[in-house]
């Protein structure tokens, strides 16, 4: 199988992340939502990455869906959140609140790097979102004392607010203070200093309007 789309992408990044935590060897395949869009879209019309493309041609897309696929692969014992329940529900609401705020930070990006006058209403939009749930987060985190979000193993939950955290601090410095946001940031640290976040790693470099 092949995953498409660069690890500047928080999304591709905590698939291929999982990938490599749940052992599966795969391809990567860099390309650019813009600079290899019709690559790109003969597997996703969306144009967008991540696309994960099975060994039998079948092109799975959504980080979220893409995940699930790859939970039911190595079963409920191994996947990186609950089968059910509370938990399976709170760790989905993390996930979600996490790719909320990656969604904001890229949308945001976009607006400041592909747009000449910025819409104000729409920036101060994406700026309220994004520190909303910034601080509902750093709530969530602050009243759990385990290593990661649901205990001691890493889990999606983990995964998919370091990613979204990394971007959304190199994308807007100024959005993510690491003293207002404490707990959240020894999160990340603690992420970012594994092994296979050292390896699946990529500077942002946002798209141009040239
Ligand atoms: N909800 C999607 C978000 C994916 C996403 O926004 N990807 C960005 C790159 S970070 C993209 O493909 N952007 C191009 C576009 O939307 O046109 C997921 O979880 O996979």
């Amino acid at each position: 199988m092949f995953l498409i789309g660069q690890y500047d992408s928080p999304f591709v990044r905590r698939v291929a992340i999982a990938l490599r935590l749940y052992g599966m060897p795969f391809e990567h395949r860099p390309w650019s939502t813009f600079g290899d869009a019709d690559k790109l879209a003969a597997f996703n019309p969306l144009r967008r990455v991540p696309t994960l493309v099975l060994d039998n041609g079948e092109a799975l897309i959504e980080s979220t869906a893409i995940l699930d696929y790859l939970d039911e692969l190595v079963g409920p014992d191994k996947a990186m959140i609950a089968a059910d329940g509370t938990e399976r529900r709170r760790a989905l609401k993390i996930c979600a609140l996490g790719s909320g705020l990656a969604d904001k930070a890229v949308s945001l990006i976009y607006e400041r790097v592909l747009r000449k006058d910025q819409l104000k209403l729409w920036v101060e939009r994406c700026e309220a979102q994004i520190s909303g749930v910034l601080e509902v987060l750093e709530q969530e985190r602050s009243a759990v004392t385990t290593p990661y979000w649901f205990g001691e193993r890493i889990g999606h939950a983990d995964i998919m607010v370091a990613c979204a955290l990394r971007f959304t601090g190199e994308a807007h410095p100024a959005l993510f203070d690491a003293v207002r946001y404490p707990a959240l940031a020894a999160l990340a640290a603690r992420c970012e200093a594994l092994p296979v976040f050292q390896e699946i790693v990529q500077p942002l470099a946002p798209p141009s309007s040239d």
